[in-house]
């Protein structure tokens, strides 16, 4: 992706390569009809200084960009992959199967269904192939769960992870005084 920077011949590309940490989160998604959805995933890493990237990736309508996708994904650097996918949400076992890295499923709800479809494609995976699956249209707790897993190798994470559940606490205990006032 090019920078504001790049555009305006300010700095370029190698210049931009070297400065911009390679992501280390792939979230991809089926459609952009799902980009609602995964917002919450992207503000998440964002906030908590992920490099991540996002694109739409489609099992059935890109089948050959997927299979590039994910037999690379490791290579380029990238330590967990989040896939979101509605319907017949085959995205994230397929990925799960064509790499080692971690895949986490987010189960798209569409307007039939209500993403009850969406959730049990991505979760009934067969035995031996792994897909974290998190609960419809939760992408928030996709990327909280893919900064978990980094957090095993890079401690700032986990203290990131304490920071927020603590800020959460005080935000409930908050509106308990609020109402018990
Ligand atoms: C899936 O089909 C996508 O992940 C999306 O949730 C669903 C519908 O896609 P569109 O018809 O909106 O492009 O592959």
């Amino acid at each position: 992706t090019r920078t504001i920077l790049e555009y305006n011949g300010l700095i370029d590309t190698a210049t931009v390569s070297a400065l911009t940490p390679a992501p280390v989160v792939g979230i991809i998604m089926g459609s952009d009809s799902d980009l609602p959805t995964l917002k919450a995933a992207a503000n998440i890493l964002q906030e908590f200084g992920v490099p991540f990237e996002l694109t739409i990736v489609s099992a059935h309508r890109t089948p050959k960009r997927m299979v590039q996708y994910a037999e690379t994904a490791a290579a380029r650097g990238l330590k967990v992959i989040i896939a979101a996918a509605g319907g017949a949400a085959h995205l994230p076992g397929m990925v799960a199967a064509l790499t080692a890295l971690p895949v986490i499923g987010v189960p798209v709800a569409l307007k039939q269904l209500d993403g009850v479809d969406s959730l049990y494609s991505i979760c009934q995976m067969p035995r031996g192939v792994p897909v974290a699956t998190v609960a419809i249209n939760n992408s928030t707790n996709a990327a909280l769960l893919a900064i978990r897993i980094l957090g095993s190798t890079v401690p700032q994470y986990l203290e990131k992870i304490e920071i927020y559940a603590k800020n959460s606490e005080a935000e409930v205990l908050g509106k308990v005084k609020t109402l018990e006032s």
